[in-house]
């Protein structure tokens, strides 16, 4: 006898795209849901080590709908290690069917919502600002390069069961208000930590307001809150966009039924939006521009993969037509593709900007990671991009601000801050063609079937990943480090200058902790030639930041077992994971104030403890404490294992 069809429950956005790529697990029962993956994107500075790891896992070819490997960090190529790395990438990108994005075309996600984005599907980068794509209504995930690597291989991806946040979206902006003003608002209420496992849903009479560009730039640096990722619907606004794009057909719409439930919903009404900027030296460091108004500027730097959109440079360059930016202040422009430049070229802005005296960079990531541009000593720089944490410009002593492209144009003008809403120029409509030029990705062909025979180029940068080895019965180690709340993978792995060690991880692991630790590499190398593995101690929120695998990797070959910490980062814990290092919690918090660098740990039954329940008994001196470990069968069976990698084997 039939039954009658259970109504289903009314489901927000996110819900419906997790439920449609649903393999592993149930919502609402499971900690963990493992999903299908049908679009991956890597770049340069951790492409390498996906593909090295892709390689090893003995695939023909990848296997998801489309795969894209961009080239836009180490594009700087001073000596010979970037370039080798970009052969080797474009090498392996036709040899196993991937698109290649050649340097010069553009920042990965800027160019991944132009030309690849699709609503309703599914993107893992390995790049934390993977969720850029959110902005086009995708579930779009940041994470490790070699969770990348499973996903090609055809692997499902993992992902806490989410908790879906609304962001309810009211009003209109003012004038010289902006997406970056929204998600500085949203980081605001919700800070840079105690959002993982979390998904951030936009909804409500706002969100027809907001183009795709600026849609992207909230999601893009939702990163920064520390979530799974944001999600925006797919409306007529997206189909306009996909279809200025020629690509009308790959939209669908998606909105959230009638009556869909939040966990916790935030009113934002942009009609009171204020301009806002994050100060030194967290994103979550949320102050208004009036309260800094008039405060002296020495550097702005417009561009990164958040404020890099025709839309924001098109902004910039009618804040600065006809004027001339302030003698003592330098403005670099960094666009985020060659359809940016080519459209800015076309309506006479590139020629405003030139003759207002900006610096035009590539189209890259460049200063936004270190990697050009440093300020001064002492400097303060007003920068478009998603994070400011202390060291990232290159110049440890600078103090980020990070603002809009309204904000950072007005105040280019001056060399003071300046509040944009005094001076606002006309909205940027949404563009009714995009003019489209495909020519700098390659392997478009092949892509998915890839060309048999093609030999993979390895310059001598290119080194081999190395293989964790099984957690050990017992830990009898040294805390090679102890650091306090807020780490970042910045200060565990640096970027800038040491960017070109990425595809050499003997190399590269000289620099873990160099910005708290010069001595870091050596210490840990001393305690593994006397017997003991090395443990890291820190403080809340470790790992924040980057999806830089590295940040684990690089420990783990200088012999680190385990993190004990008060909080983890999400995409930083599962990289851990991924390479066989424990990612311990303190039961009780005050523990760390046992614990100090250089002393010896020891765990008896550490193996036993992961076997079961997670709860560690850790040995320091004549006393002790408990750690836990909180982790599914699948992570389990990861760092018995040794890693990922090892499991594979
Ligand atoms: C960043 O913005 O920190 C980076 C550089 O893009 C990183 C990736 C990396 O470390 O290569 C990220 O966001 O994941
Ligand atoms: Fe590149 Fe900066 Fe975006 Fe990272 S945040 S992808 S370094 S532009």
């Amino acid at each position: 006898m039939k039954t009658a069809k259970a109504k289903k429950q009314p489901r927000n956005v996110a819900e419906k795209i997790l439920e449609a790529h649903l393999v592993e697990g149930t919502p609402g029962v499971d900690p963990e849901l493992g999903i299908r993956i049908d679009q991956t994107l890597t770049q340069d500075a951790t492409g390498t080590m996906a593909y090295l790891q892709f390689e090893s896992m003995d695939v023909p070819r990848v296997r998801n709908e489309l795969a894209v490997s961009y080239v836009d960090h180490n594009t700087v190529q001073i000596g010979f290690e970037n370039a080798d790395d970009h052969d080797f990438l474009a090498s392996v990108a036709k040899k196993y069917g991937i698109v290649y994005s050649k340097a010069g075309n553009g920042i990965c996600h800027q160019l991944h919502l132009e030309r690849f984005g699709k609503p309703g599907k599914t993107l893992l980068g390995s790049d934390s600002h993977t969720p850029t794509g959110g902005g086009i209504g995708m579930i779009a995930i940041g994470a490790g390069g070699i969770d990348i690597a499973v996903a090609m291989a055809g692997g499902a991806f993992h992902i806490p069961a989410p908790k879906v946040v609304g962001i309810r979206l009211v009003g209109r902006m003012r004038r010289g208000v902006s997406a970056k003003d929204v998600i500085l608002k949203v980081l605001e209420k919700f800070g840079t930590k105690g959002n993982v496992g979390k998904i951030f849903e936009y909804f409500g009479p706002g969100v027809a307001t907001l183009d795709v560009p600026s849609r992207a730039t909230i999601t893009n640096m939702g990163a920064e809150l520390g979530v799974t990722t944001s999600v925006f619907p797919s409306d007529k606004v997206t189909r306009q966009f996909l279809a200025a794009q020629g690509r009308a057909s790959d939209w669908v719409e998606l909105k959230a039924d009638t009556g869909a439930k939040y966990a916790e919903v935030f009113e934002v009404d942009l009609s009171k939006l204020e301009p806002l900027m994050a100060a030194p030296h967290s994103p979550g460091n949320i102050v208004t521009v009036k309260k800094m108004k008039g405060t002296r500027v020495n550097q702005i730097m417009i561009g990164s993969c958040t404020n890099s959109s025709y839309r924001d440079i098109r902004t910039v360059a009618l804040y600065l037509k006809g004027k001339h930016v302030a003698d003592d202040v330098e403005v670099g422009i960094a666009c985020g593709s060659r359809q940016v430049v080519s459209m800015l070229a076309a309506d006479g802005s590139l020629e405003i900007l030139v003759k207002a005296g900006c610096r035009l960079l590539e189209n890259a990531c460049g200063f936004c990671i270190g990697a050009h541009m440093s300020p001064r000593t002492g400097a303060v720089s007003l920068r478009t991009n998603n994070r400011n944490f202390e060291g990232r410009s290159g110049t440890k002593s600078a103090q980020v601000y990070l603002v809009s492209p309204e904000t950072a144009a007005a105040s280019a003008l001056t060399g003071r801050v300046e509040d944009p809403t005094k001076s606002p120029v006309p909205a940027v409509p949404a563009p009714k063609k995009f003019p489209i030029d495909d020519a700098m990705f390659l392997y478009r062909k092949t892509a998915r079937k890839g060309v048999k025979g093609t030999e993979i180029v390895r310059g001598p940068n290119i080194a081999q990943v190395p293989k964790g080895q099984p957690l050990p019965e017992v830990l009898r180690a040294k805390c090679a480090i102890k650091v306090g709340d807020k780490i970042t993978t910045d200060h565990i792995m640096p970027a800038g200058a040491r960017l070109k060690f990425r595809s050499n991880v003997p190399e590269y692991a000289k620099f873990v902790f160099e910005p708290c630790d010069a001595k870091f590499h050596d210490k840990c190398m001393a305690n593994v030639k006397d017997g003991f593995a090395n443990v890291i101690v820190a403080g809340e929120s470790y790992g924040q930041g980057s999806s830089r695998e590295h940040a684990a990797l690089c420990p783990m070959y200088l012999g680190v077992k385990a993190v004990v910490a008060k909080s983890i980062e999400r995409i930083h814990r599962a990289n851990l994971i991924n390479f066989g290092i424990v990612p311990f919690i303190f039961d009780d918090p005050k523990a760390y104030d046992m614990l100090e660098a250089g002393c010896e740990i020891s765990v008896p039954g550490l193996r036993a403890a992961i076997e079961g329940d997670g709860k560690a008994e850790f040995k320091v001196g004549g006393k002790s404490f408990t750690a836990t470990a909180t982790l599914s069968d699948r992570e389990r069976h990861l760092i018995l294992c040794g890693g990922l990698l090892a499991s594979l084997k």
